[in-house]
């Protein structure tokens, strides 16, 4: 049976919205040349390309971004599925910007990625302290769980995730990381799936769910990429 590892990025390969650090990027050149493996983020194609070196990415068997939405393979799009803004929703994200009681707002609030939307009262134009600090606000806080449960329970055909630090990614239910299973799966496979929203019932859980139902799959919630490195150490034994 062959090893397939699936990959989050950040959070688990990069730390959020950053490059792999130099340690763990030279740590994953010689794993990555012995290893098959595929990726699957909430971001994008090109915030992925800025957080990983192109090697990782061109090494990857294919890359799920907008949680499992788009599939890349070979640099081509290989399906893209379609999630249109309603009004009702665009709507109800301003509300909630204007009512945050977040002090402080720097721009793209609302990223509509075409198969999924993320939101962010800070901004996914602040800087790396900015960010830092709506990420140590909302922990005490809890607003983006709060506003996560306000979108589901508001929008029931939606689903209403924290991927990173700043922002909640939505998107249809279902429409969720879990989908990729059916494009990579082949029974002779043994899946180990990495990603640091899992116990946290971040967007990493609905794949670690589904895989842990099925033989030959297991799943691992890891803190950051140094705890990555030493689950892939650990497997290699
Ligand atoms: O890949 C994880 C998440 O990365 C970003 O989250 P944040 O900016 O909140 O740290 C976003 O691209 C998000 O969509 C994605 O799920």
């Amino acid at each position: 049976m062959n090893k397939v590892y699936i990959f989050d990025i950040d959070g688990t390969l990069t730390p959020s919205r950053l490059r792999m650090t130099e340690k763990f990027a030279k740590f994953f050149d010689e794993w990555s040349s012995k290893n098959k493996y595929y990726l699957v983020t909430g971001s994008d194609l090109p915030k992925t390309e800025e957080q990983l070196p192109i090697a990782y990415t061109d090494r990857a068997e294919a890359i799920f971004t907008c949680c499992g939405n788009q599939m890349w393979k070979d640099n081509k799009l290989v399906y893209d599925n379609k999630f249109e803004l309603s009004t009702k929703l665009k709507n109800s994200l301003e509300v909630m910007l204007m009512s945050s009681q977040y002090k402080h707002r720097y721009g793209n609030h609302i990223e509509d990625r075409g198969s999924m939307v993320n939101f962010s009262i800070v901004g996914r134009n602040c800087t790396q302290e900015q960010r830092e600090e709506y990420y140590e606000w909302d922990k005490e806080k809890s607003e983006r769980k709060k506003l996560s449960t306000f979108l589901k329970h508001k929008f029931k055909d939606l689903d209403a995730v924290i991927g990173g630090q700043i922002s909640i990614d939505i998107y249809p239910k279902g429409n969720d990381k879990s989908q990729i299973l059916k494009h990579i799966w082949d029974k002779d496979n043994e899946y180990i799936f990495i990603g640091d929203g899992i116990d946290n019932k971040g967007n990493d859980f609905p794949l670690a769910e589904s895989m842990n139902l099925k033989d030959n799959c297991s799943s691992y919630h890891t803190e950051g990429w140094e705890q990555t490195k030493q689950i892939l150490e650990k497997l290699s034994d």
